[in-house]
């Protein structure tokens, strides 16, 4: 039959490629290709524009209502204050001052305004640190304000990030290359790097190049680092007269601005809402998919460096089984612990803060609850940066990186070069601990650090060893986090598999319909398996029963089979059925959704911080950074705002040495985001009988009545202040 079959379709599809020869090819036989690559079909098939990227680059975003005017103005703020650093204050002296400036519209411009807000300006805008969607249309929003202020104006785009001030790579942005991006992802444009201006060889090349470029002014996009190095160009070409604007971007989520007051000057960065909506649709997809094919837990490692912001997000939009907060994991106190130490008279500071162990059993805990309902299988999502809030981790980061940054800097060759294989590395530190010994004090590698680590797996001090970003950070991205906890999860549930308590839950209603259809009465055979037999949908098979042997000794001893006899094979079905095998999928959400085209919400907010960032240079403007206040409500009520960079800058670990960085915002835990998930945890974790609780969000839509205006975050997180 089969072969029959096969040949039907072969005589079909020969008869389908004569046709296809008829039509496309010359009666001699060859193709004529040349013909069939005009039509138009493959012309549109193979075409790299679509409707979509037409639709994108047509698309005008709407303006706020400060920008309706010719002109803008800028109102000092002094009711918003904050707490200055004494560092901050030295070595900031000319920019330290600054206030926050609302962007307002100037219908009533005199001549002297006028003339110095039209002036022809030369502007330079770099971009800085990671890609996030959006960044396209801070250059088109500064590009047509600067344009509409005097078209004779231009714009230069530094090429390959910060490098490119440094060596004075530059290209013109022109109407067309502008137009060929907006609305479109990706930092594609001008393209992006990492390196920080942060000695003064450095500071001092990209003074050179903004003045023999002559530039007014220079626009750095960029996140907390970024952000820093556009405060001290500021400081630095202060007498240059270079204005230096910043521009809050990162995917991350983690630059947030209150003053100290807490009044809420820019609730997200830029490019946060896209990557967690793309990785939001992608971890649906994968709910889904768990849920139909019930037998994959997928583990979702998600991007967002330190803090959970996006973790967050990606749990509203996706209602995923189980969802770590890292900020919420320092947070953990263990009462048992703390209790049995008080009863000694003692402290137990270890109680502290949740252990990577402690963190495992959390887990199993919700898997095994899981599949006491018949669900083996889930979506569990861990924030990249998880590890950042797990205490001893956390203290080999901080150690590996000041050794890391000491050899660094008294040796003039990088460690990694010295030390290229993990076992010299190793050996490296052995080293450091035998003279740390003998030369007494505090060492910051002592035998209990050579121990503890010589537990840990070779890929997992791999990545606690990795290189340093030349920011100092460590980079969480390259060290893989799920695997790591996943590995002890995994080991875990081997322990309580072979204790019996983990197990599939079996559907009541199943288990009558097998031992009927097998001959056995279910009302004499339940109760002998289960310890559950009279409650509940979902049967939990005996602890005792965890092998064939212990499976067979019970029957036995109940009387139902003798000991020659076999299992029947009804009872082995069900036996089967309730032994676990934990399965997993990891997935990395990251650089895609880094990649992806902003949603409508990030192109209107990266749109309107380009004509922000116009505002704040045209009236003057140095040591700000453009934001839009509001972002939280509709777009009706955004204000487009200056807020002081230097006020914002705390001393922060970077390679071993304190330095002053823009302040990064982790997940509050009283905030009503986190609350809300926090709440609905166990109704996501969904550990009943019953459907799962996954929400669907849709890709990104950009266009239509059904794409959402604002990051789920943003919208809960504003009703604190109602
Ligand atoms: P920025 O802070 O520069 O915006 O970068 C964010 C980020 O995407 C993090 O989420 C991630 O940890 C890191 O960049 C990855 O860096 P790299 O691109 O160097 O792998």
């Amino acid at each position: 039959m089969a072969t029959q079959q096969h040949r039907y379709f072969r005589l079909r599809n020969a008869c389908n490629i004569q046709k296809f020869r008829d039509k496309h090819m010359p009666a001699k036989g060859s193709p004529n290709l040349e013909t069939l690559l005009q039509h138009p079909d493959v012309k549109q098939a193979t075409s790299n524009i679509n409707t979509e990227l037409r639709e994108r680059r047509a698309f005008i975003p709407p303006a706020c209502d400060a920008f309706a005017g010719r002109y803008t103005r800028l109102e000092a703020c002094p009711d918003y204050q904050f707490e200055i650093d004494q560092d901050a204050r030295r070595q900031l002296p000319g920019i330290i001052h600054n206030q926050v400036q609302a962007v307002k519209c100037y219908p009533a411009a005199d001549e002297k305004f006028v003339e110095a807000y039209q002036s022809k300006r030369k502007i330079g805008v770099v971009f800085s640190g990671g890609p996030a969607p959006g960044g396209h249309n801070v250059i088109a929003g500064l590009f047509d304000a600067m344009q509409k202020a005097n078209p004779a104006s231009s714009l230069y785009g530094f090429w390959l990030g910060p490098d490119g001030i440094i060596e004075n790579e530059v290209v013109e942005l022109t109407a067309e290359l502008v137009d060929e991006y907006r609305n479109l992802g990706g930092f594609t444009m001008i393209k992006t790097g990492r390196t920080k201006i942060d000695t003064a060889e450095k500071m001092s090349l990209s003074r050179e190049t903004c003045k023999s470029l002559g530039l007014d002014a220079l626009v750095v996009v960029g996140g907390d680092d970024s952000n820093t190095n556009a405060a001290f160009l500021a400081q630095e070409m202060l007498d240059d007269g270079v204005q230096v604007i910043g521009v809050p971007k990162t995917i991350d989520g983690d630059i947030q601005v209150r003053d100290a007051n807490g009044a809420v000057l820019c609730s997200m960065s830029f490019g946060f809402h896209s990557a967690a909506r793309g990785f939001a649709q992608n971890i649906s997809n994968l709910c889904t998919d768990a849920s139909s094919d019930i037998k994959y837990w997928h583990i979702c490692k998600v991007m967002g460096r330190v803090a959970s912001h996006l973790a967050l997000e990606v749990a509203l939009q996706t209602h995923a089984n189980i969802t770590l907060i890292g900020e919420d994991l320092a947070d953990y106190v263990d009462k048992r612990r703390i209790a049995a130490a008080a009863k000694e008279g003692t402290i137990d500071y270890t109680a502290y803060g949740m252990t990577l162990r402690h963190l495992s059993r959390v887990i199993c805990d919700g898997i095994v609850r899981r599949a006491a309902v018949g669900k083996n299988y889930g979506v569990l999502v861990i924030p990249e940066g998880v590890l950042e809030f797990i205490n001893e981790i956390q203290t080999f980061i901080i150690k590996l990186s000041t050794i890391i940054a000491d050899y660094n800097d008294t040796h003039d060759i990088d460690f990694h070069k010295t030390f290229p294989a993990l076992e010299e590395k190793l050996e490296y530190l052995r080293r450091l601990q035998q003279l740390s010994g003998e030369n007494g004090g505090l060492p910051i590698w002592n035998a209990r650090d050579n121990d503890l680590f010589s537990d840990i797996p070779e890929f997992f001090q791999e990545g606690l060893l990795t290189e340093r970003d030349s920011h100092g950070n460590f980079q969480f991205s390259l060290v893989q986090t799920d695997k790591i906890l996943m590995g002890l999860v995994r080991d875990y549930l081997d322990i309580l598999k072979e204790k019996g308590l983990y197990k599939v839950g079996i559907e009541r209603k199943y288990f009558a319909k097998v031992m009927t259809a097998g001959g056995l009465d279910p009302a004499r055979i339940g109760p002998v398996l289960f310890s559950d037999y009279q409650d509940g949908p979902y049967l939990l098979m005996k602890k005792s029963i965890f092998s064939i042997k212990t499976l067979t000794q019970t029957l036995v001893k109940a009387g139902i089979i003798k000991a020659e006899d076999g299992v029947p094979a009804a009872v082995m079905k069900i036996y089967i059925k309730s032994m676990p095998k934990f399965k997993t999928q990891r997935h990395f959400y990251g650089y895609d959704g880094r990649g992806s085209h902003p949603t409508r919400f990030d192109c209107n907010y990266t749109y309107n911080l380009g004509l922000t960032v116009f505002s704040l240079i045209a009236n003057g403007a140095t040591g700000q950074m453009a934001a839009i206040k509001n972002l939280e409500k509709e777009f009706s009520h955004w204000e487009p705002v200056g807020i002081p960079i230097a006020p914002l800058m705390r001393l922060e670990e970077r390679k071993g040495k304190l330095s002053l960085v823009l302040e990064k915002s982790v997940v509050e835990l009283d905030s009503v985001a986190f609350q809300v998930v926090k709440s609905f945890r166990e109704q996501w974790l969904a550990a009943e009988p019953g459907a799962d609780n996954y929400r669907r969000p849709g890709p990104i839509r950009f266009t239509g009545n059904s794409e959402e205006d604002r990051p789920l975050t943003l919208v809960l997180n504003a009703l604190a202040d109602e």
